[in-house]
């Protein structure tokens, strides 16, 4: 990933969003029992987003109910606002502020396909999918191979609920995840030297341990373009590209599956991508990362400290394998 890190980070500490505030502010939409929008502005909601959750025909599924095991990440929510201004989604650009050419992300009508070695192959419009699987939410912590981090509070299911519906054969030994391809809606796509679609994959064990999470939902309500509407993938044990946007198809596949990061540079980026701090990229240290909208660096932790979960995955793997 080439990367041009900002010189100084200018977001300062006072735009942090305190969790208690974040959680109030849930708790009170909560209690007006919709979406909330007077609710919302009264509370100084940032706009835009709002305005999309409005229209957005699943508002009323947010938030949904806290998942009591992943409510708290142990460090503060990222503010909406950061968040929602600096992100990867070379699809619109291969920088960070892609946030407004993502408005172009057209969401509606959305299918995703489950194919390959399943018992019932099927396409699943995305409104009916999500109505069709229990919400919840969940906080969690994120780390990018470019040494920075985040906190999200998503609202989604995990990926294994949706595995279940397809009924994936015994010869199914990995994923295969798939983002659109439409370079006149997403102009990044015309940068032909990228191997669109980006595609991801998981092992079998992976994709259906309780972390993998597909979120639909973000800060409380529908899920914003930015982050990869209308519905993207978290591993958050992984590094950050393991954790596709705008998710089209899922293969289920018996060989392990190129991922567009591993096609572009194999021995900088691969198949595991396990957050390990001892483990440098080539190119950098992965020994801390930067908190978005924090001032320091703090040290990072294997498997993103969600080792209790997944680390028993990877006791056969090579450190050089599991790790990069
Ligand atoms: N389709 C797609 N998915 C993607 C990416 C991308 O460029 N395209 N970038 C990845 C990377 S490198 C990271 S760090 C996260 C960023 O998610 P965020 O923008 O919501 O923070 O999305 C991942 N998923
Ligand atoms: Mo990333």
């Amino acid at each position: 990933m080439l990367i041009k890190r900002p010189k100084s980070w200018e977001i300062s500490e006072n735009k942090t969003t305190d969790e208690n505030i974040y959680l109030n502010r849930r708790t009170l939409l909560k209690a007006a029992g919709f979406g909330g929008l007077g609710v919302a502005a009264a509370l100084n909601w940032p706009g835009n987003a709002m305005m999309a959750a409005e229209q957005d025909p699943n508002a009323d599924l947010y938030p949904a109910k806290v998942n009591p095991l992943y409510a708290d990440a142990g460090r503060p929510i990222t503010d909406e606002e950061i968040n929602s201004t600096y992100n990867n989604f070379y699809e619109f650009g291969s920088h960070k502020r892609i946030h407004k050419a993502a408005e172009s992300l057209i969401t509606r009508p959305w299918n995703v396909v489950l194919d390959g070695l399943v018992e019932n192959e099927m396409t699943l419009d995305f409104d009916d999918l999500v109505r069709k699987l229990p919400l919840e939410d969940r906080v969690y912590r994120h780390r990018c191979v470019e040494a920075w981090s985040m906190v999200i509070p998503w609202t989604g299911f995990p990926l294994k609920s949706l595995i279940e519906l397809a009924k994936p054969l015994s010869s199914a030994k990995y994923v295969r995840f798939e983002t659109f391809q439409d370079s006149k809606m997403a102009s990044g796509q015309k940068q032909t030297w990228y191997p669109w679609p980006y595609t991801e994959g998981l092992t079998m064990e992976e994709a259906t341990n309780d972390l993998a999470f597909i979120a639909t939902g973000a800060y409380g309500k529908p899920i914003a373009k930015q982050f990869g509407a209308p519905l993207r993938l978290h591993t958050p044990w992984k590094y950050g590209f393991k954790s596709i946007k705008s998710i089209v198809r899922l293969s289920f596949v018996e060989e392990r599956p190129v991922s567009f990061w591993q096609e572009l540079n194999a021995k900088e980026y691969g198949f595991y991508a396990n957050v390990n701090p001892e483990v440098p990229h080539p190119r950098w240290s992965q020994a801390t990362e930067q908190v978005l909208g924090g001032k320091d660096r703090i040290p990072s932790k294997i498997f993103n400290g969600y080792g209790e979960q997944v680390a028993h995955m990877y006791t056969d793997l090579a450190p050089e394998v599991s790790f990069r």
